[in-house]
């Protein structure tokens, strides 16, 4: 791409999306496309869950801040939740009609012992089957049942199919690092320009 086109793209799909409800405060400022410098901070009050996003945005070269003032006083549920459902809805926001792209990505993301693959289909159809066998009860300050449930979330706002596996690994936190990673991996082949923007990436002619 040229300097004038890399500039439009990278104008064009970005969001921001604030959710607020009795539980949570979520703010969320996304660009899908970012050529130049990254722009990633994290802040949801649970370190693990920063770490997983900071990942997943760097992996697929995001700019991607997010700021959430959550219930954590009851348990980490609603915050880890909320934030996966708002990334979601900035990233169906951010990238608008999805014409123009691959749709399709898949990858494999290694971290030392641990392997996983990620396969998205950016097709406006929410489905997630996310088999991540982590074993302890915790990472950090997360509950380990709330990681395939923040990437459902996600899929399910960004209107995403998504199959998560982790393949091996003997360590819970480099299990769960490495399907993030591959799930970004994933997404930025997916979201790769393809076509002309007014392509639309189905034989049914609309992904609504
Ligand atoms: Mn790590």
């Amino acid at each position: 791409m040229d300097s004038a086109s890399t500039a439009k793209m990278e104008s064009a799909r970005t969001a921001y999306v604030t959710r607020k409800t009795n539980e949570t405060d979520v703010d969320v400022s996304l660009a899908l496309y970012q050529f130049g410098p990254q722009t990633i901070r994290i802040n949801t009050g649970i370190g693990f869950l920063d770490h997983m996003f900071h990942a997943l945005a760097k992996h697929a070269r995001w700019s991607l801040e997010i700021t959430c003032k959550g219930d954590l006083h009851i348990d980490d549920h609603h915050t880890a939740e909320d934030c996966g459902l708002a990334l979601g809805t900035a990233f169906k926001d951010a990238l608008g009609p999805p014409a123009g792209i691959k749709r399709y990505g898949s990858a494999y993301a290694p971290l030392d012992e641990a392997l996983s693959r990620a396969v998205v289909d950016v097709s406006g159809r929410p489905f997630a089957v996310v088999e991540l066998g982590l074993k302890r009860e915790k990472i950090g300050d997360l509950s380990c049942e709330m990681i395939p449930h923040v990437i459902q979330s996600f899929a399910q706002a960004a209107g995403l199919t998504v199959h998560v596996d982790v393949l091996r690994g003997f360590n819970d936190h480099h299990r769960a690092e490495s399907a993030f990673k591959a799930l970004a991996v994933a997404l930025r082949e997916a979201l790769s320009p393809l076509g002309s923007i007014d392509d639309v990436p189905s034989t049914k002619g609309t992904l609504a």
